[in-house]
């Protein structure tokens, strides 16, 4: 096995967020990434079949999601998820919880506009791709949040969101009563994103043996990043974001880094899509990790 080689899973689904096209951004990416310099491990797609409810079809994904991406860890692959609609989180951290559990925790930075963290008795428009957080987190429809394990996936003290501005208040509420931590996008431009973006490094390794990158493309601002289904103004800045890339690529703690909700159809000047590859490009510089 080619240990320098960067890994890739593409999660082509859209059906738990607003806009199915968003389920062509991994189909997209793999047309233009260079075959010879990455990995396709699969490409998941959904079973287009509509007498299957929704979140059956979300389960099956992320079921095989989490198995690719606990097979991809046990080979010791460096390894890059991309969506697809962030309900894909469900199955890629299900997954990393499956492959290093028994070694220890795993801390979590993620990156969003939205705290994605309802369940559906909070929910306002009954969306998975509003709920993975909180799956994670062992909160929600149970046929998500027991994927491989009954358990949690992640603890709520490992886990940091950076970029949240659009939330609802039942979500907010619950990551409140876990004591998550919360970087709104108020104190990010406040305190200047690489401060907290470090802060949060060693937030996510303070009790764990390693930490995971969630990116939600519409954490970042929509001016960088046109090509998400739910925008929201005032982001971080696309400089910003791969320059903290940069700096954890070679961090032999970061375990697996998802890049999600990108939507072809909603792109200008392939901005996203260029942005996406050059995020890629940074985490594949970095070096392979010790045998
Ligand atoms: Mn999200």
């Amino acid at each position: 096995m080619n240990q320098d080689k960067l890994h890739l899973i593409g999660y082509a689904s859209g059906i738990a967020g607003v806009d199915v096209r968003c389920g062509e951004g991994p189909i997209n990416l793999q047309s233009i990434l260079d075959n010879k310099k990455y990995s396709w491990n699969a490409m998941l797609k959904p079973e287009l079949n509509a007498s299957i409810p929704i979140e059956q079809s979300v389960r099956q994904l992320c079921e095989s999601l989490a198995t690719q991406v606990s097979q991809a860890l046990h080979h010791r692959q460096r390894l890059v998820v991309l969506g697809g609609d962030h309900s894909c989180a469900i199955g890629t951290w299900s997954g990393v919880y499956d492959a290093l559990h028994a070694s220890g925790d795993v801390g979590l930075i993620w990156v969003d506009a939205h705290m994605d963290s309802h369940t559906p008795e909070t929910t306002h428009t009954g969306r998975i791709h509003g709920m993975p957080m909180a799956c994670l987190l062992g909160h929600g429809l149970p046929m998500l949040t027991r994927i491989l394990h009954a358990a949690p996936k992640v603890k709520p003290e490992n886990v940091c969101l950076i970029g949240a501005r659009s939330f609802e208040e039942g979500e907010a509420a619950l990551l409140q009563r876990l004591n998550v931590k919360v970087y709104l996008m108020d104190e990010v431009k406040q305190r200047g994103f690489e401060t907290v973006w470090e802060e949060a490094v060693l937030h996510v390794n303070r009790h764990t043996i390693g930490f995971g990158i969630s990116l939600d493309l519409d954490g970042l601002d929509p001016h960088d990043a046109p090509g998400v289904d739910v925008p929201v103004l005032d982001g971080i800045r696309a400089k910003e974001m791969g320059d903290a890339l940069s700096r954890v690529a070679d961090d032999p703690r970061l375990v697996v880094t998802e890049i999600v909700e990108f939507d072809p159809a909603r792109d200008y000047d392939r901005k996203t899509e260029k942005l996406i590859v050059s995020f890629i490009e940074h985490i594949a510089k970095g070096k392979p990790h010790d045998g």
